[in-house]
Protein backbone atom coordinates (compact mmCIF):
# COMPACT_ATOMS: atom_id res chain seq x y z
CA UNK A 1 0.00 0.00 0.00
CA UNK A 2 1.60 3.62 -1.12
CA UNK A 3 2.27 5.99 1.76
CA UNK A 4 -0.33 7.87 3.46
CA UNK A 5 -0.39 11.91 2.90
CA UNK A 6 -2.59 14.46 3.77
CA UNK A 7 -3.19 17.19 1.80
CA UNK A 8 -2.99 19.84 4.78
CA UNK A 9 -0.09 20.45 7.07
CA UNK A 10 -1.83 19.04 10.83
CA UNK A 11 -0.31 17.36 13.58
CA UNK A 12 -3.11 15.62 14.56
CA UNK A 13 -3.60 13.88 10.89
CA UNK A 14 0.04 12.92 11.39
CA UNK A 15 -0.64 11.41 14.81
CA UNK A 16 -3.61 9.83 13.33
CA UNK A 17 -1.66 7.55 10.82
CA UNK A 18 -1.95 4.40 11.85
CA UNK A 19 -5.06 4.51 12.17
CA UNK A 20 -5.89 5.30 9.05
CA UNK A 21 -3.40 2.50 7.48
CA UNK A 22 -5.42 0.12 9.38
CA UNK A 23 -8.58 1.54 8.43
CA UNK A 24 -7.53 1.64 5.13
CA UNK A 25 -6.10 -2.27 4.91
CA UNK A 26 -10.08 -3.12 5.83
CA UNK A 27 -11.47 -1.58 3.68
CA UNK A 28 -9.38 -2.17 0.49
CA UNK A 29 -9.60 -5.91 2.29
CA UNK A 30 -13.97 -6.32 2.36
CA UNK A 31 -13.86 -4.40 -0.86
CA UNK A 32 -11.67 -6.83 -2.54
CA UNK A 33 -13.60 -9.73 -0.76
CA UNK A 34 -17.31 -8.57 -1.81
CA UNK A 35 -17.46 -7.74 1.50
CA UNK A 36 -21.44 -5.95 2.02
CA UNK A 37 -20.57 -2.25 3.46
CA UNK A 38 -23.22 -0.56 5.18
CA UNK A 39 -22.17 3.14 5.55
CA UNK A 40 -23.99 5.06 7.49
CA UNK A 41 -23.68 9.16 8.58
CA UNK A 42 -25.14 11.81 10.48
CA UNK A 43 -27.73 13.30 8.36
CA UNK A 44 -26.31 17.21 8.59
CA UNK A 45 -24.02 19.06 6.20
CA UNK A 46 -20.73 17.28 7.99
CA UNK A 47 -22.36 13.91 7.90
CA UNK A 48 -23.15 13.88 4.25
CA UNK A 49 -19.56 15.44 3.44
CA UNK A 50 -17.99 12.60 5.15
CA UNK A 51 -20.22 9.89 3.83
CA UNK A 52 -20.14 11.31 0.31
CA UNK A 53 -16.33 11.35 0.37
CA UNK A 54 -16.04 7.70 1.19
CA UNK A 55 -19.00 6.79 -1.15
CA UNK A 56 -17.32 8.28 -4.21
CA UNK A 57 -13.88 6.86 -3.04
CA UNK A 58 -15.34 3.33 -2.31
CA UNK A 59 -17.95 2.46 -4.70
CA UNK A 60 -15.66 2.99 -8.19
CA UNK A 61 -13.50 -0.09 -6.46
CA UNK A 62 -16.51 -2.16 -6.26
CA UNK A 63 -16.52 -4.63 -8.93
CA UNK A 64 -20.15 -5.78 -8.98
CA UNK A 65 -23.27 -5.54 -11.36
CA UNK A 66 -25.36 -5.20 -7.93
CA UNK A 67 -23.95 -2.34 -6.46
CA UNK A 68 -26.85 -3.55 -3.68
CA UNK A 69 -25.35 -6.62 -2.73
CA UNK A 70 -22.26 -5.23 -1.57
CA UNK A 71 -23.04 -1.31 -0.35
CA UNK A 72 -25.66 1.09 1.44
CA UNK A 73 -26.03 3.93 2.42
CA UNK A 74 -28.03 5.57 4.65
CA UNK A 75 -28.32 8.93 6.83
CA UNK A 76 -29.25 8.40 10.41
CA UNK A 77 -30.91 11.54 12.21
CA UNK A 78 -29.22 11.20 15.38
CA UNK A 79 -25.98 11.74 15.55
CA UNK A 80 -25.65 8.48 17.86
CA UNK A 81 -26.69 4.90 16.01
CA UNK A 82 -30.31 4.26 16.71
CA UNK A 83 -31.31 0.83 17.70
CA UNK A 84 -33.63 0.53 15.05
CA UNK A 85 -31.37 1.87 12.78
CA UNK A 86 -29.27 -1.23 14.02
CA UNK A 87 -31.65 -3.25 13.44
CA UNK A 88 -32.31 -2.93 9.71
CA UNK A 89 -28.78 -3.01 9.16
CA UNK A 90 -28.36 -6.04 11.27
CA UNK A 91 -31.36 -7.44 8.99
CA UNK A 92 -29.56 -6.34 5.85
CA UNK A 93 -25.91 -8.18 7.50
CA UNK A 94 -28.26 -11.51 7.97
CA UNK A 95 -29.09 -11.40 4.00
CA UNK A 96 -25.60 -11.22 2.86
CA UNK A 97 -24.22 -13.49 5.29
CA UNK A 98 -26.67 -16.31 4.11
CA UNK A 99 -24.89 -15.52 0.29
CA UNK A 100 -21.52 -16.12 2.22
CA UNK A 101 -20.53 -12.56 2.40
CA UNK A 102 -18.32 -10.70 5.07
CA UNK A 103 -19.57 -7.63 6.81
CA UNK A 104 -18.80 -4.04 7.30
CA UNK A 105 -20.43 -1.30 9.15
CA UNK A 106 -19.07 2.09 8.75
CA UNK A 107 -19.95 4.65 10.95
CA UNK A 108 -19.40 8.44 10.16
CA UNK A 109 -20.32 11.43 12.35
CA UNK A 110 -21.91 9.58 14.57
CA UNK A 111 -21.33 6.60 17.13
CA UNK A 112 -18.81 7.65 19.30
CA UNK A 113 -21.50 8.63 22.21
CA UNK A 114 -22.95 6.55 24.93
CA UNK A 115 -26.00 6.34 23.36
CA UNK A 116 -24.45 4.35 20.72
CA UNK A 117 -22.93 1.56 23.10
CA UNK A 118 -25.92 -0.95 23.12
CA UNK A 119 -26.42 -0.85 19.20
CA UNK A 120 -22.90 -1.67 18.86
CA UNK A 121 -22.87 -4.11 21.21
CA UNK A 122 -24.91 -5.97 19.06
CA UNK A 123 -23.96 -5.52 15.74
CA UNK A 124 -20.42 -6.60 17.29
CA UNK A 125 -21.89 -9.96 19.12
CA UNK A 126 -23.18 -10.80 14.66
CA UNK A 127 -19.94 -10.38 14.03
CA UNK A 128 -19.88 -7.92 12.03
CA UNK A 129 -17.08 -5.55 11.74
CA UNK A 130 -16.95 -1.76 12.95
CA UNK A 131 -15.11 0.93 11.71
CA UNK A 132 -16.03 4.54 13.03
CA UNK A 133 -14.53 7.91 11.76
CA UNK A 134 -15.92 10.37 13.88
CA UNK A 135 -15.13 13.73 15.99
CA UNK A 136 -17.55 13.63 18.55
CA UNK A 137 -16.34 13.11 22.30
CA UNK A 138 -15.84 9.00 22.54
CA UNK A 139 -17.06 7.15 25.30
CA UNK A 140 -14.78 4.44 26.38
CA UNK A 141 -16.89 1.26 26.39
CA UNK A 142 -18.71 2.27 22.96
CA UNK A 143 -15.64 2.65 21.17
CA UNK A 144 -14.60 -0.43 22.55
CA UNK A 145 -17.25 -2.23 20.62
CA UNK A 146 -15.32 -0.68 17.06
CA UNK A 147 -12.48 -2.59 15.71
CA UNK A 148 -11.14 0.96 14.70
CA UNK A 149 -12.21 4.42 15.16
CA UNK A 150 -10.42 6.98 13.79
CA UNK A 151 -11.46 10.05 15.98
CA UNK A 152 -8.93 12.84 16.79
CA UNK A 153 -9.89 12.45 20.30
CA UNK A 154 -7.73 9.33 20.33
CA UNK A 155 -4.67 11.25 19.85
CA UNK A 156 -5.42 13.98 22.15
CA UNK A 157 -6.83 16.06 19.71
CA UNK A 158 -10.49 17.56 19.82
CA UNK A 159 -13.70 17.96 17.44
CA UNK A 160 -12.27 20.64 15.02
CA UNK A 161 -10.91 17.90 12.47
CA UNK A 162 -14.77 17.38 11.75
CA UNK A 163 -15.61 14.36 9.64
CA UNK A 164 -15.94 15.78 6.49
CA UNK A 165 -12.20 16.52 6.63
CA UNK A 166 -11.16 13.10 8.29
CA UNK A 167 -13.08 11.08 5.36
CA UNK A 168 -12.10 13.57 2.83
CA UNK A 169 -8.49 12.52 3.41
CA UNK A 170 -9.24 9.38 3.94
CA UNK A 171 -10.84 8.97 0.45
CA UNK A 172 -8.07 10.46 -1.14
CA UNK A 173 -5.86 7.74 -0.54
CA UNK A 174 -8.04 5.72 -2.61
CA UNK A 175 -9.20 8.13 -5.52
CA UNK A 176 -7.85 11.81 -6.38
CA UNK A 177 -11.22 12.93 -8.19
CA UNK A 178 -12.93 14.10 -4.86
CA UNK A 179 -14.22 17.50 -4.67
CA UNK A 180 -12.38 19.98 -1.77
CA UNK A 181 -15.79 21.80 -1.56
CA UNK A 182 -16.55 18.69 0.78
CA UNK A 183 -14.43 19.10 3.26
CA UNK A 184 -14.83 23.17 2.91
CA UNK A 185 -18.67 23.03 3.52
CA UNK A 186 -18.22 20.33 6.26
CA UNK A 187 -15.95 22.93 8.09
CA UNK A 188 -18.61 25.92 7.57
CA UNK A 189 -21.41 23.29 9.05
CA UNK A 190 -19.38 22.25 12.25
CA UNK A 191 -17.49 25.83 12.66
CA UNK A 192 -14.51 23.99 12.66
CA UNK A 193 -11.78 26.60 12.97
CA UNK A 194 -9.62 24.51 11.14
CA UNK A 195 -8.64 26.66 7.90
CA UNK A 196 -7.29 25.23 5.47
CA UNK A 197 -10.07 24.35 3.47
CA UNK A 198 -12.15 26.87 3.32
CA UNK A 199 -9.27 29.50 1.88
CA UNK A 200 -9.95 28.78 -1.73
CA UNK A 201 -13.59 29.86 -1.47
CA UNK A 202 -15.48 32.20 -0.75
CA UNK A 203 -17.21 32.19 2.77
CA UNK A 204 -20.40 33.75 1.99
CA UNK A 205 -20.90 31.52 -0.80
CA UNK A 206 -19.96 28.54 1.14
CA UNK A 207 -22.42 29.42 4.10
CA UNK A 208 -25.24 29.92 1.36
CA UNK A 209 -25.19 26.65 0.23
CA UNK A 210 -24.31 24.75 3.68
CA UNK A 211 -28.10 26.62 5.10
CA UNK A 212 -29.42 24.76 1.93
CA UNK A 213 -28.38 21.70 3.04
CA UNK A 214 -28.98 21.43 5.93
CA UNK A 215 -32.46 21.77 5.33
CA UNK A 216 -32.84 19.31 2.09
CA UNK A 217 -31.05 16.90 4.69
CA UNK A 218 -33.69 17.85 7.81
CA UNK A 219 -36.34 17.17 5.13
CA UNK A 220 -34.88 14.06 3.80
CA UNK A 221 -34.87 12.47 7.30
CA UNK A 222 -34.64 9.36 7.09
CA UNK A 223 -35.13 8.73 3.40
CA UNK A 224 -32.08 7.22 1.08
CA UNK A 225 -31.47 9.20 -1.66
CA UNK A 226 -29.24 11.29 -3.87
CA UNK A 227 -30.42 14.42 -4.57
CA UNK A 228 -29.22 16.58 -2.39
CA UNK A 229 -25.90 16.08 -4.03
CA UNK A 230 -27.26 18.95 -6.85
CA UNK A 231 -26.16 21.26 -3.49
CA UNK A 232 -22.83 19.53 -2.84
CA UNK A 233 -22.14 20.08 -6.84
CA UNK A 234 -22.94 23.63 -6.63
CA UNK A 235 -26.26 23.54 -8.85
CA UNK A 236 -26.59 27.34 -8.52
CA UNK A 237 -30.13 27.78 -9.88
CA UNK A 238 -31.21 25.63 -7.32
CA UNK A 239 -29.17 26.63 -4.85
CA UNK A 240 -30.16 30.60 -5.06
CA UNK A 241 -34.18 29.70 -4.72
CA UNK A 242 -33.85 27.72 -1.74
CA UNK A 243 -31.45 30.05 0.24
CA UNK A 244 -33.93 33.20 -1.19
CA UNK A 245 -36.92 31.06 0.89
CA UNK A 246 -34.95 30.02 3.59
CA UNK A 247 -33.11 33.12 4.55
CA UNK A 248 -36.69 34.96 4.48
CA UNK A 249 -38.41 32.32 7.14
CA UNK A 250 -35.21 32.42 8.77
CA UNK A 251 -35.58 36.24 9.42
CA UNK A 252 -39.48 35.37 10.67
CA UNK A 253 -37.78 32.94 13.44
CA UNK A 254 -35.42 35.01 14.59
CA UNK A 255 -37.71 38.00 15.37
CA UNK A 256 -40.07 35.06 17.55
CA UNK A 257 -36.67 33.76 19.52
CA UNK A 258 -35.65 37.69 20.18
CA UNK A 259 -39.39 38.77 21.20
CA UNK A 260 -39.64 35.98 23.90
CA UNK A 261 -36.28 35.11 25.01
CA UNK A 262 -35.20 35.80 28.62
CA UNK A 263 -31.87 37.54 28.19
CA UNK A 264 -30.21 38.00 31.99
CA UNK A 265 -26.66 38.70 32.72
CA UNK A 266 -24.74 36.15 34.99
CA UNK A 267 -21.20 37.27 36.21
CA UNK A 268 -20.12 38.70 33.30
CA UNK A 269 -22.04 36.17 31.20
CA UNK A 270 -25.11 36.79 28.96
CA UNK A 271 -27.48 33.67 29.38
CA UNK A 272 -30.14 33.98 27.10
CA UNK A 273 -33.27 31.11 27.48
CA UNK A 274 -35.97 30.50 25.71
CA UNK A 275 -38.95 27.87 26.11
CA UNK A 276 -38.68 26.09 22.88
CA UNK A 277 -41.34 23.80 23.37
CA UNK A 278 -43.45 26.30 22.93
CA UNK A 279 -42.39 27.68 19.73
CA UNK A 280 -42.23 25.29 16.54
CA UNK A 281 -39.87 22.69 17.84
CA UNK A 282 -39.83 20.53 15.40
CA UNK A 283 -39.47 21.97 11.78
CA UNK A 284 -36.74 23.28 10.24
CA UNK A 285 -36.58 27.06 11.92
CA UNK A 286 -37.78 25.78 15.28
CA UNK A 287 -34.81 23.61 15.72
CA UNK A 288 -32.61 26.76 15.15
CA UNK A 289 -33.56 28.01 18.09
CA UNK A 290 -31.24 28.16 20.30
CA UNK A 291 -28.70 28.59 17.47
CA UNK A 292 -30.22 31.60 16.56
CA UNK A 293 -30.75 32.74 20.52
CA UNK A 294 -27.00 32.75 20.59
CA UNK A 295 -25.90 34.18 17.19
CA UNK A 296 -27.62 37.58 18.78
CA UNK A 297 -25.11 38.65 20.88
CA UNK A 298 -21.40 38.92 21.07
CA UNK A 299 -19.21 38.30 24.02
CA UNK A 300 -19.19 35.52 26.61
CA UNK A 301 -22.63 33.87 26.87
CA UNK A 302 -24.88 30.62 27.38
CA UNK A 303 -28.07 30.39 25.12
CA UNK A 304 -30.21 27.41 25.79
CA UNK A 305 -33.18 26.36 24.95
CA UNK A 306 -35.40 24.04 27.27
CA UNK A 307 -38.66 21.35 26.73
CA UNK A 308 -40.35 19.21 29.19
CA UNK A 309 -37.69 16.13 28.61
CA UNK A 310 -34.54 18.25 26.62
CA UNK A 311 -32.22 21.19 27.03
CA UNK A 312 -30.64 22.45 24.30
CA UNK A 313 -27.10 24.40 24.87
CA UNK A 314 -25.00 26.82 22.48
CA UNK A 315 -21.80 28.13 25.02
CA UNK A 316 -19.25 30.90 23.74
CA UNK A 317 -15.91 32.58 25.50
CA UNK A 318 -17.08 30.86 29.19
CA UNK A 319 -15.67 27.78 30.75
CA UNK A 320 -19.15 24.97 30.12
CA UNK A 321 -18.30 21.75 29.28
CA UNK A 322 -21.11 19.71 28.83
CA UNK A 323 -19.69 16.28 29.49
CA UNK A 324 -19.64 17.83 33.33
CA UNK A 325 -22.67 19.43 33.55
CA UNK A 326 -24.00 15.79 32.25
CA UNK A 327 -22.34 14.33 34.91
CA UNK A 328 -23.66 16.38 37.36
CA UNK A 329 -26.61 16.06 36.60
CA UNK A 330 -26.10 12.10 36.94
CA UNK A 331 -24.92 12.46 40.31
CA UNK A 332 -27.23 14.06 41.59
CA UNK A 333 -30.41 13.51 39.97
CA UNK A 334 -30.14 9.25 38.69
CA UNK A 335 -33.92 9.34 38.53
CA UNK A 336 -33.81 11.69 36.16
CA UNK A 337 -32.46 9.34 33.40
CA UNK A 338 -30.23 12.30 32.12
CA UNK A 339 -28.66 11.16 28.83
CA UNK A 340 -27.35 13.54 26.18
CA UNK A 341 -23.63 14.52 24.39
CA UNK A 342 -22.12 15.95 21.35
CA UNK A 343 -19.80 19.00 22.07
CA UNK A 344 -18.85 20.59 25.05
CA UNK A 345 -19.53 24.26 24.07
CA UNK A 346 -23.00 23.10 22.06
CA UNK A 347 -25.00 19.80 22.66
CA UNK A 348 -28.20 18.31 24.01
CA UNK A 349 -28.97 16.67 27.17
CA UNK A 350 -32.65 14.60 27.62
CA UNK A 351 -33.99 13.64 30.81
CA UNK A 352 -37.81 12.55 31.97
CA UNK A 353 -40.53 15.45 32.05
CA UNK A 354 -40.92 14.20 35.69
CA UNK A 355 -37.21 15.22 37.14
CA UNK A 356 -37.80 18.61 34.41
CA UNK A 357 -37.55 20.78 37.77
CA UNK A 358 -34.83 19.25 39.14
CA UNK A 359 -33.04 19.47 35.96
CA UNK A 360 -33.00 23.07 34.96
CA UNK A 361 -32.52 24.31 38.75
CA UNK A 362 -29.65 22.30 38.65
CA UNK A 363 -28.58 24.06 35.17
CA UNK A 364 -29.01 27.10 36.17
CA UNK A 365 -26.92 26.76 39.54
CA UNK A 366 -24.39 25.23 37.10
CA UNK A 367 -24.47 28.14 34.96
CA UNK A 368 -24.33 30.52 38.20
CA UNK A 369 -20.76 29.23 38.85
CA UNK A 370 -19.58 29.95 35.38
CA UNK A 371 -16.85 32.46 34.25
CA UNK A 372 -16.58 34.29 31.56
CA UNK A 373 -13.19 32.63 29.36
CA UNK A 374 -12.50 34.66 25.84
CA UNK A 375 -9.69 31.83 24.98
CA UNK A 376 -12.66 29.49 24.95
CA UNK A 377 -14.27 29.74 21.55
CA UNK A 378 -17.83 28.08 21.44
CA UNK A 379 -19.39 27.10 18.29
CA UNK A 380 -21.98 29.90 18.59
CA UNK A 381 -24.69 30.92 15.87
CA UNK A 382 -26.30 28.69 13.55
MN1 LIG B 1 -19.86 16.62 12.68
Amino acid sequence: MKEITFSINNAELERLKPYYQEALQLVTKSIKGKSMIILRHHADTDGYAAGFCLENALVPMMSTDNLRYVYKRAPSKTPFYDYGDMLKDLDTFSVSKEFGRDCLLILTDMGSGEESTLSLERMKAAGITILIIDHHVMFEDTVKMADININPHIVGGNSELCAGILCYEFGRQLTDKLNPIFPALATVADKSKVSDYIKRYDLEYLRKIVICIEFEAFNLRYMETDAILDLFNEKKDVIAFLHKEISRRMELQKAVVEKYMEKSNVNGITVMKLNIESLNPSDFYGVRSVGMMSGLVEGPKVAYGYGDAIVKFRADNVNFKLSDLIKGLKENFPSALVSGGGHDMAGAIRFLPVAKNDVLGFVDKYISGLKPDISIAGRSGL
